[in-house]
């Protein structure tokens, strides 16, 4: 079972239920937010609640490929999870060590090992776009790629409720000069991105199997393929949400995207007019286009 939030055609947005036969029904709350919250305070499953609403719904004349998907949660806030995976490992020292992927005592080594994973601030929900909105180039990096991750959807008790595909876009120049700077290289306008979907936890077999591709387009010509699969993730999900919760308030509809296994050969960055897709089938495929960011001038 996913949840879905559709435009209508008079641009109202509509929040709906997708059952495994792909049929969409309609659903009497207005975010995945609500749903969260009302099943935490009645004890119940998302699953259960959403079962309840679909019994006393219609089904929706249409297929999922007729309706305009937007962002299917208001998150709050999005964090997000680093070096779970070798290949972000590698290619962190890639950055940071003039093109030395092995360097056996780098701070990224150090995490990649350590009991405490790395965690940090991703965006807020103004930032945070979804399906078909631009995601944007910073103008001050010359190195700037998608970070396609499983993004997990959590209720305030720091539970699972489901998961959603994510894009952690990253400056990989402004990383590299110095890890300091990492929020930069990580918090701008349009620089996260979920949905198309979010699969309702109960409902997915095996999370630690579920296999992420990223597509990128040039002018109509695919510049970029890769896939990976979340079975090759160094941490467990609810070791990370144990982190993120510890002395912290969770809010509920968190996001915490888990870390990228897919980066594009280290001569590859981004350009304006570039379009992303990210798929998890279980999910759907993300699509954003990319664009450059009209610099505003700083006032004083
Ligand atoms: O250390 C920087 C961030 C790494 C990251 O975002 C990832 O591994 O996905
Ligand atoms: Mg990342």
């Amino acid at each position: 079972m996913k949840i879905i939030k559709y435009k209508e055609e008079d641009g109202s947005l509509q929040l709906a239920a997708v059952t495994e036969k792909e049929e969409i029904f309609p659903l009497p709350y207005e975010d995945f937010l609500t749903i969260i919250e009302k099943a935490e305070n009645q004890g119940m499953t998302c699953l259960d609640l959403v079962e309840q609403a679909i019994a006393d719904s219609h089904m929706l004349p249409y297929a999922l490929d007729e309706l305009t998907l937007t962002l299917p949660l208001h998150a709050g806030e999005v964090w997000a999870a680093g070096v779970t995976y070798l290949k972000s490992k590698k290619a962190r020292n890639y950055e940071a060590y003039e093109g030395n992927e092995e360097v056996a005592d780098s701070y990224y080594d150090k995490v990649y090992d350590a009991e405490r994973p790395e965690i940090f601030f991703k965006s807020t929900g103004s930032r945070t776009v979804g399906p078909e909105d631009p995601v944007y180039l910073r103008n001050d990096s010359n190195w700037q790629i998608p970070e396609p991750e499983l993004g997990l959807i959590l209720n305030s008790n720091g539970r699972i409720v489901g998961y959603t595909v994510g894009n952690d876009m990253s400056s990989r120049d402004i990383e590299g000069e110095n890890p300091l700077y990492l929020p930069q290289a990580k918090i701008w306008k349009g620089s996260c991105s979920f949905g198309p979907a979010i699969r309702l936890a109960e409902t997915v077999e095996d999370p630690y199997d579920l296999t992420i591709t990223c597509e990128i387009f040039r002018e109509d010509e695919k510049v970029f393929e890769e896939s990976a699969n979340t079975s090759q993730l160094k941490r467990k999900y609810h070791e990370l949400v144990e982190y993120l919760q510890r002395d912290n308030d969770l809010f509920s509809g968190t996001v915490l995207f888990t870390g990228t296994c897919i980066i594009p050969p280290n001569e590859f960055t981004l350009q304006k007019g570039d379009r992303i897709e990210i798929t998890i089938p279980e999910v759907g495929t993300l699509r954003n286009p990319v664009h450059e960011l009209v610099v505003k001038k700083a006032t004083v």
